[in-house]
C-alpha cells in the first residue's frame, strides 16, 4: 500500500458554465443501485428465517458473523458488565443523549387537532406511538452507538411500547459495550444479536424468541436495504420501513469566505464512511489559488486518516463543481437533493430560505456535519440518493402515526347528509346513501310525531 498511499488524493472538476443539459444530468446522478439483483440474493435468507425461525437465525449468524450463539435475544435489565465503557465516552454519550432527547422530545405530537368543518361536523386528528419498532444498528468496520442514539431516542420519546434493537454480534458473541449502554439508556425492550438480511427478517416476522415489530428503521449495507424492501412488500409481514437507503452523501457549497482546511475536513468526514460515499464540492467563483488550496488540504488531511484507503476510493469518484454565483450553486444543490448540505458561505443563514431539497443543512463555518452526526440534537438518519426531494429524515413523527376521528350531531347530519347521499348516488353505492337516508328519515319522523 505504501506505493498507493504516495499518490495524490484529488477530486475531478467540472464547470457548470457551458455544461449541456445531458452533462448536468450526469453530474447529478448517483451510482446505480442494483436492487433487483440484491432482492434475489436476500430472498432465500429472508424465507429461511421466516420458515425456520431461530434455528435459521443461529446458523446464519454463525456463517456471516462467525459467532456461535445458543440464543440470539437478550432482555433487560442488561448486565452491568456488558456495558462497561470509558468514563469519557460515557460522558460524551450522555451529553449527546441529552441534546438529541431535547430536540426530539420537542417534536412529540401531543395535541389533538380539532376542526368544525360545518356546524355540527367535527373532525379531529391525533397521534399515537407505533407499538413495536425494530432498530437496525450496523456492525462491520465501525461500531455505531450514535445510530443507536438517533433511532432509540425518538422511539423512546414517542412512547413506543417495544423497542427491539438489532445489531450483529462480534465473533465472541458479544455486543459492543457502547451500543449496550445506549440500548439501556433508550429503554430497549430486547436486543437481537443478529445482522444483515436475517436480522431484518427476524424482526419483520418474529420468531419463537425474537419479538415481531411493526416498523423497521436504520441504515445498513445492500443486504439490509434489500431485505427491508422485501419485507415491506410482503403483506404477511405487515411491516413498514423508515425510508429507502443508499450510500451516504455530502454537498458543500463554498465561496471566497470559506476556510479551505475546514472545507476539506468536511468533505473527508463524509468520504471516510465508505468507498461508495458521495462527496460534492460546489465552488462559488473561487480563485484558482483558493481551489488549489482546498485540493491540497484534501490531499494532506486524507493521508493522515486511518481510513485513507476508503477515502482514496470515494474521493476518486467525487467532484468539484464550479459555479459562478451562490444562486447557481444553490440551484444545483436543490437539483442534487443532498443528504447533507454544508454552507461555507458569507451570511450563510440568509441562504436557508432558498434551500428546497436537502436532508439536513449545516450553516456556517463552525457547523461541521460531524456535530449533527453525533451530538447537536438533529437526527443523522437522512434521505440519500436524491430522495430528499420527497422524504424527511427520521424524526419523532417517524415513530408515531395519526388517527383521525369525527363526530356529527343531529343538526350536522341534516346539513351534511344530503351532500353525502348525492355523492353516493353518483357513485352508484346505494348502501352508502342508505346509511345516511335511514337516519335522515328517522330524524324527520321524530319531528313529525
Ligand atoms: N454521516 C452518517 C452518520 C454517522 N456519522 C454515524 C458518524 N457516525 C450518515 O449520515
Ligand atoms: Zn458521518
Amino acid at each position: 500500500t505504501s506505493q498507493k498511499s504516495d499518490t495524490r488524493i484529488r477530486m475531478r472538476t467540472s464547470d457548470l458554465t457551458g455544461l449541456t443539459p445531458a452533462e448536468r444530468t450526469q453530474l447529478l446522478k448517483r451510482p446505480v443501485l442494483k436492487s433487483d439483483e440484491m432482492i434475489n440474493k436476500v430472498k432465500p435468507i429472508v424465507d429461511d428465517v421466516r420458515t425456520r425461525g431461530d434455528a435459521a437465525l443461529l446458523e446464519l449468524t454463525a456463517k456471516f458473523d462467525k459467532a456461535k450463539l445458543t440464543s440470539t435475544v437478550i432482555f433487560p435489565p442488561f448486565a452491568p458488565e456488558t456495558m462497561q465503557i470509558d468514563p469519557a465516552v460515557r460522558a460524551a454519550i450522555d451529553q449527546a443523549y441529552s441534546n438529541i432527547h431535547k430536540f426530539h422530545a420537542a417534536q412529540v405530537d401531543q395535541d389533538t387537532l380539532v376542526v368544525e368543518t360545518m356546524p355540527g361536523v367535527v373532525c379531529s386528528r391525533f397521534a399515537r406511538p407505533i407499538g413495536r419498532v425494530g432498530l437496525y444498528i450496523p456492525g462491520g468496520t465501525a461500531i455505531l452507538p450514535s445510530t443507536a442514539l438517533m433511532l432509540g431516542i425518538p422511539a423512546q420519546v414517542a412512547g413506543c411500547k417495544e423497542i427491539v434493537l438489532s445489531t450483529p454480534p462480534r465473533a465472541d458473541g458479544s455486543i459492543s459495550p457502547e451500543v449496550m449502554y445506549v440500548a439501556h439508556r433508550v429503554g430497549a425492550s430486547a436486543i437481537l444479536k443478529a445482522g444483515g438480511a436475517q436480522a431484518v427478517a427476524a424482526m419483520a416476522y418474529g420468531t419463537a424468541t425474537v419479538p415481531k415489530v411493526d416498523k423497521i428503521f436504520g441504515p445498513g449495507n445492500q443486504w439490509v436495504t434489500a431485505a427491508k424492501m422485501l419485507v415491506q412488500n410482503d403483506t404477511d409481514a405487515l411491516v413498514s420501513i423508515d425510508m429507502p437507503a443508499g450510500p451516504s452523501e455530502v454537498l458543500v457549497i463554498a465561496d471566497h469566505t470559506a476556510n479551505p482546511s475546514f472545507v476539506a475536513a468536511d468533505l473527508l468526514s463524509q468520504a471516510e464512511h465508505g468507498v461508495d460515499s458521495q462527496v460534492v464540492l460546489v465552488a462559488v467563483s473561487l480563485t484558482l489559488e483558493k481551489l488549489a488550496e482546498i485540493e491540497r488540504e484534501v490531499d494532506v488531511q486524507a493521508h493522515a486518516l486511518s481510513r485513507v484507503e476508503i477515502v482514496r476510493e470515494s474521493i476518486l469518484k467525487s467532484v468539484i463543481v464550479k459555479a459562478s454565483s451562490t444562486e447557481e450553486a444553490i440551484a444545483f444543490s436543490n437539483d442534487y437533493a443532498p443528504e447533507h448540505l454544508i454552507l461555507h458561505l458569507k451570511d450563510a443563514q440568509e441562504h436557508l430560505a432558498s434551500i428546497e431539497n436537502a436532508g439536513s443543512v449545516f450553516v456556517g463555518q463552525y457547523t461541521p456535519e460531524s456535530c449533527g452526526d453525533y451530538a447537536s440534537g438533529t437526527n443523522h438518519t437522512l434521505p440519500t440518493n436524491g430522495y430528499a426531494r420527497q422524504f424527511s429524515g427520521v424524526s419523532t413523527s417517524s415513530f408515531q402515526k395519526h388517527i383521525t376521528s369525527q363526530q356529527i350531531s343531529l343538526e350536522g347530519l341534516k346539513q351534511l347528509g344530503p351532500v353525502v347521499a348525492t355523492l353516493a348516488d353518483c357513485e352508484g353505492l346505494d348502501a352508502h346513501a342508505n346509511a345516511v337516508r335511514i337516519r335522515l328519515r328517522a330524524i324527520q319522523s321524530s319531528i313529525d310525531t
